[in-house]
């Protein structure tokens, strides 16, 4: 077998952290900000939710970052950009696209990204998503507070035996910041299904009686590499489809796309405030 054709996180060999100081080396050499303060993964939705943050120092595509992959869905961006915070000499690293489990890379690859980030320096990150609610009062459109998780993956992305502590994963400092911007935003247990299709009806009603008001198919994973590696995690969802069988009409990835075109303006001004005051 010809090893050199080996995707270095495709590797047993190699530490996925490794990787993750290689791609934060090349981060600060071509964005040239040496160290980034935090960090932000944009998902479903939310791809224009960063713009309002600052001045974008630089931008990167993704794919020439070492351990980053080309991105599998259309609507996902995939650029890498420092942006300098409005009014600081702050910068946030934010990530325009993310690798899904369902695209079958393996999960070192799903959590290369927050990995990178706390390299780079970050000591936060922000980790956003299209989900779909249980809640049939969150129309879509809605941001939710990810409060605590069910992850119904049957994976992790930590190795051997790493016993990390995730009681308090989802940060309630910054939980309480983002409460600060907006007292009105709800919160709710985001439910991690592998994907790609949708669940059924009764999967989601299972998912209720675990506990679950938001099913999707990231963020779990990368906010448990997120805490091993020392980050604190703020995760947002935004509620873009009735998740199946809480309302009549079927599920479509155009209602997907545009919940989070009408969500743009109100998900880009909250993520600009509670982003300045992290
Ligand atoms: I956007 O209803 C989006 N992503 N698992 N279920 C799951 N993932 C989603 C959904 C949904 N909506």
């Amino acid at each position: 077998m010809d090893d050199a054709a080996l995707h270095p996180l495709d590797d047993p060999r190699t530490d996925p952290l490794d990787v993750a100081a290689d791609a934060a080396r090349v981060i600060a050499e071509r964005t040239g900000v040496p160290r980034h303060d935090l960090a932000l993964v944009l998902g479903s939705g939310w791809g224009g939710a960063a713009d309002r943050l600052g001045d974008v120092v630089a931008e990167i595509p993704s794919h020439e970052i070492p351990g980053f992959s080309a991105p599998a869905v259309a609507g996902h961006g995939a650029t890498t950009r420092s942006i300098r915070l409005a009014g600081t000499d702050r910068y946030a690293l934010v990530l325009g696209s993310r690798t899904h489990l369902y695209e079958g890379k393996g999960v070192r690859r799903v959590v290369h990204g927050v990995r990178t980030a706390a390299a780079t320096g970050a000591r936060a990150v922000v980790l956003t998503n299209g989900c779909g609610g249980l809640n049939p009062d969150w129309r879509p459109g809605t941001p939710v507070l990810i409060r605590d998780h069910l992850n119904l993956t049957a994976t992790s992305p930590l190795e051997g035996a790493t016993f990390v502590d995730l009681t308090d994963l989802y940060s309630q400092r910054l939980r309480d910041v983002a409460h600060t911007v907006d007292p009105t935003l709800d919160e709710g247990v985001y439910a991690q299904f592998r994907g790609p299709h949708y669940e059924t009806p009764a999967e989601v009603a299972m998912a209720g009686v675990m506990g679950a008001d938001l099913v999707g198919m990231s963020t779990t994973l990368e906010a448990i590499a997120a805490r091993h590696v020392g980050l604190e995690v703020l995760a947002v969802s935004l509620v873009t489809n009735a998740a199946a069988g809480i309302s009549p009409e079927p599920l479509s990835h155009e209602e997907v796309l545009e919940a989070g075109r009408a969500a743009g303006p109100r998900i880009s001004a909250l993520l600009a405030e509670i982003v300045g005051r992290i």
